[in-house]
């Protein structure tokens, strides 16, 4: 034993989520880590020499991880040989620029079709079954009703798994691993070849209804609604449980799509027991099911989901709406860590608010928006700058997540885009704050809200870090005895290998003689506020 302490402690604990202060956090190498992350684009791993000169613009920005699809068609050329070679470069780089990776499994599906499987299951379309729509035509969606494809997908990902261990169990370069990509159905709610049809007509598994039954207090609005209007049914067909309505079918495709997915990731784990998810393309509003990829793991059914796919840690939402804080919310829920895998996308403005209010508003365990190899001029991206800001804050977050310590604020906008930028108050022990978007100094039209947004670290009673852009705070104390509050001090600084460095006193203009805190508009910064009262 007094051996094992001290040989391979790198491969002492794997990856893997751990609730602090009840919510969810990841741990990498034994200790909690924030993923400030990327995703490349769907093209971007298929070739070494052309990913090369991006891994030092990722450094730059300060990402800490990177998310990498792995397509099922290169790993498995032909059936029952593996080339693990597409991986093993990316590890390899991925190291060298001391940048950990999230692996996604391209495998049955990406984005409701099939285009990543290897030639022979294209090819063979008699043995990997097809799904057929409604009108009876057949796509390139391999069918979730078939034993073959998704043991054969098991399969290659449990050969992937397998290889990963040997590969990087002592190092953990790869942290996590998503099972495949926004799965949905189109373009129908449901499957209608002769094996889902049977399914359909079939009885409601009993694991799905003792779900229902074991949370009923907790389901989502939607799939409580629809269980309830057909009688709180415990057994029979689909349609006696849930009617015979597009959303019906939907519930049906979710449970069959959970458990395929959670067969990928029970073969994954039965070699290599990392982190895994799933992700979800987001629907639109007022658009029924079939219309929009259908039957992934959608807000409103997060609950088949859980009962369906025990082996998925969680479900993520990947974010192209304007109304990101809305949606990101909707994955807020006991035991489901918090990830948003992709967010639309690389190099907006929106991007450094988006990760402060994950991360410091909901407890994310990180962010990673798309496309990130689309970003050439990192020196100038302000996501760079929230980056580093956040890795250099980040043993004060992960302490403090879960708790009222620590709050972030951002502006809010609708689906259609509109801007909310009404102040907003957070209480933090006997003082109340007030957070305003923008510079009263400056004209508005010169100004650019949706980029401005801070996170707020309580240290102390009085202390703070007050970090991020374009933000006013003002205080009030709460004492009843009717005592003021005031700014001891506002000291401009930044982290310089984990230790406080401080820069310029703020004062005067800075913070109209100690009336507010100002954070720049034009950058990322931090300022280590001191507060009292008096009377
Ligand atoms: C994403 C990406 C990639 C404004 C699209 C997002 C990625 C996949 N799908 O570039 O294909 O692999 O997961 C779909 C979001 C569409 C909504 C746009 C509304």
């Amino acid at each position: 034993l007094g051996l094992c302490l001290f040989v391979g402690n790198a491969s002492a604990e794997l990856p893997q989520l751990v609730s602090h202060n009840g919510v969810e956090q990841l741990h990498v190498e034994g200790a909690p880590f924030l993923i400030l992350g990327g995703e490349l684009g769907n093209s971007s791993a298929s070739n070494r020499e052309q990913l090369q000169p991006h891994w030092e613009t990722f450094q730059t920005l300060g990402i800490n991880t990177i998310l990498a699809p792995i397509n099922w068609e290169m790993i498995e050329p032909n059936e029952g040989n593996f080339d693990f070679s597409s991986l093993d470069w990316l590890i390899e780089d991925a190291r060298e620029h001391d940048i950990k990776l999230v692996i996604l499994w391209f495998g049955s599906w990406k984005n409701s079709m099939s285009s990543y499987v290897p030639a022979w299951v294209k090819r063979d379309w008699k043995r990997f079954p097809r799904v057929q729509t409604a009108d009876g035509n057949t796509t390139e969606i391999l069918s979730a009703f078939s034993d073959t494809n998704v043991n054969t997908d098991a399969n290659a990902y449990a050969a992937m798994m397998k290889h990963l261990k040997m590969v990087d169990a002592e190092q953990n370069t790869v942290i996590m691993v998503q099972v495949e990509n926004e799965i949905g159905m189109l373009p129908d709610a449901r499957e209608h070849g002769p094996i889902a049809e049977k399914t359909w007509a079939g009885n409601v598994p009993q694991q799905l209804i003792e779900h229902l039954i074991a949370n009923e207090d907790a389901l989502t609005p939607e799939v409580r609604k629809i269980w309830t209007t057909h009688g709180k049914k415990t057994a029979g067909s689909w349609a006696d449980v849930f009617g015979k309505t597009p959303a019906a079918e939907e519930i049906f495709t979710a449970w069959h799509y959970a458990i395929y997915a959670d067969k990928v990731a029970k073969a994954g784990k039965s070699e290599y027991n990392l982190p895994m998810y799933v992700n979800a393309a987001l629907d639109r509003p007022n658009v029924l099911p079939g219309k929009y990829p259908s039957g992934g793991p959608l807000p409103h059914l997060l609950d088949i989901w859980k009962a369906g796919a025990p082996n998925i840690d969680f479900l993520a939402p990947d974010i192209y709406y304007p109304n990101y804080v809305e949606r990101v919310s909707e994955y807020v829920r006991p035991g489901n860590a918090l990830f948003i895998p992709e967010a639309n996308r690389a190099g907006r403005i929106e991007s450094g608010p988006d990760l402060l209010y994950s991360i410091g508003e909901l407890d994310a365990i990180g962010y990673s928006p798309f496309a990130i190899d689309s970003i050439e001029d990192a020196k100038n991206e302000p996501l760079g700058q929230a980056y580093k800001m956040l890795s250099d804050l980040a043993p004060h977050i992960l302490e403090l997540q879960g708790t009222d310590h620590l709050r972030a604020f951002r502006p809010t906008s609708n689906y259609e885009g509109e801007l909310d930028l009404s102040d907003r108050t957070a209480i933090f022990g006997n003082y109340e704050f007030t957070i305003s978007f923008g510079s009263p100094w400056r004209d508005k039209s010169e100004q650019s809200p949706s980029a401005y947004g801070a996170m707020i670290i309580q240290t102390n009673d009085e202390e703070f870090y007050i970090a991020g852009r374009g933000v006013t705070v003002k205080f009030k104390s709460l004492n009843t005895d009717g005592s003021v509050a005031g700014i001891e001090s506002a000291i401009n600084g930044e982290f310089i290998e984990g230790e406080w460095k401080a820069g310029r006193w703020f004062n005067g203009d800075q913070t109209h003689q100690g009336r507010h805190i100002l954070l720049d508009t034009e950058k990322y910064s931090i300022q280590k506020v001191k507060l009292y009262t008096y009377q």
